[in-house]
């Protein structure tokens, strides 16, 4: 391991940003029905962080729910209600799942701290509770929050990254590869119909050479618009290449994929497309080849290479046209 530079910082790395953010304001859930020890509480916690008292534990459900606190400190020994109850239905909710919860006991409640952090709590504190060490366990409780919840959203962005084409938004081809099969598998068990288009952008190489490459990629996202917004729901939409689309049909004909196709065609042709926000507008046209299930033993291979020979037909007889 080495020292961390100011240089590291801010460099989107979750680890060094929680390790930078030493500040830790966290907003606190205190689920306390003694008067003077929620006082008390309250008193010192508030110095740090923003606290919200909840004497009765059913609300307190309601508002860890609602307001997503980065930590619930819990009172095991409330009069009205058992505290390790509220921790395991804290626990078992999806809203709350992730939240912190720090315990606060009698020191000869032994017995319930074990069971509390059997339910899932993250800390403890017994009476009489010294606030220094309530601040300090408080502070590693948040900042713990605050990684955890920069992880996740880590976690899902390099999901994303993996199945979204960066430029246009549609899935790219790793996601097609991995779904495309399981499609036409099922279609072809249920006895239902699928087709598939390919689609490639006329001439593109030509705006490229004349508008330039950003406003090649304003085209492409743009393109990969009308076609989305022309198409239904669980019709898969993925970039194959350059500027190249396939899209899977899910339950639908030759002939109503020849209809959707010429939809889109007429969609990408009908206005020109804006480049280079909106200073200039170019005409683009696509063309568009169509192949459906014909056999039990059709794949991803032998559908892509029908309708990549029509498209090639399509190309070849003038272009701006869709071949089934
Ligand atoms: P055709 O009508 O026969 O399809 O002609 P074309 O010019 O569209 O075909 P070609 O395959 O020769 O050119 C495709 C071009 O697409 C070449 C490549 O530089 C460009 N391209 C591929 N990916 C991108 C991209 O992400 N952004 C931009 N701006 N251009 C791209
Ligand atoms: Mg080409
Ligand atoms: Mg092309
Ligand atoms: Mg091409």
């Amino acid at each position: 391991s080495r020292a961390l530079t100011s240089r590291d910082a801010g460099m989107g790395d979750p680890l060094v940003q929680a390790v930078a953010d030493t500040g830790v304001n966290g907003r606190i859930l205190l689920v306390d029905d003694r008067p003077g020890s929620a006082d008390r509480l309250i008193a010192t916690l508030s110095q740090h962080h923003m606290v919200t008292l909840e004497p009765n534990a059913q609300q307190a459900l309601f508002a860890a729910a609602a307001d997503a606190p980065d930590l619930v400190v819990v009172s095991l020994d409330l009069a009205d209600y058992d505290g390790l109850r509220l921790c395991s239905q804290l626990r078992s909710v999806e809203a709350t799942r992730h939240l912190g919860i720090l315990a606060l006991a009698e020191a000869e409640d032994t017995s319930r701290i074990l069971r509390g952090l059997d339910l899932g709590v993250n800390d403890y504190l017994v009476r009489p509770i010294d606030r220094n060490e309530l601040l300090a366990r408080v502070r590693t409780q948040v900042r713990r929050k605050r990684y955890a919840d920069r992880l996740r959203d880590t976690v899902h962005a390099t999901i994303e990254l993996a199945i979204v084409d960066a430029l246009t938004g549609l899935h790219n081809r790793r996601y097609l590869d991995s779904h495309f099969g399981a499609l036409v598998e099922e279609s072809l068990n249920r006895g239902r119909p699928l087709s598939v288009l390919v689609l490639d952008v006329d001439k593109f190489k030509s705006v490229n050479d004349t508008y330039g490459h950003d406003a090649g990629d304003d085209v492409l996202r743009e393109f990969a618009q009308r076609v989305r917004k022309s198409l239904r729901a669980p019709d898969l939409v993925a970039r194959f290449g350059g500027e190249e689309l396939v899209v899977v049909m899910p339950d639908t004909s030759l002939e109503t994929a020849r209809l959707a196709a010429e939809r889109i065609r007429a969609r990408v042709g009908a206005d020109p497309f804006a480049i280079h926000k909106g200073s200039q507008f170019i005409p683009v046209t696509v063309s568009i080849g169509v192949a459906a299930t014909e056999r039990v033993d059709d794949t991803p291979d032998t559908l892509l290479k029908r309708a990549d020979q029509a498209l090639y037909r399509a190309k070849e007889t003038g272009r701006n046209r869709v071949i089934v």
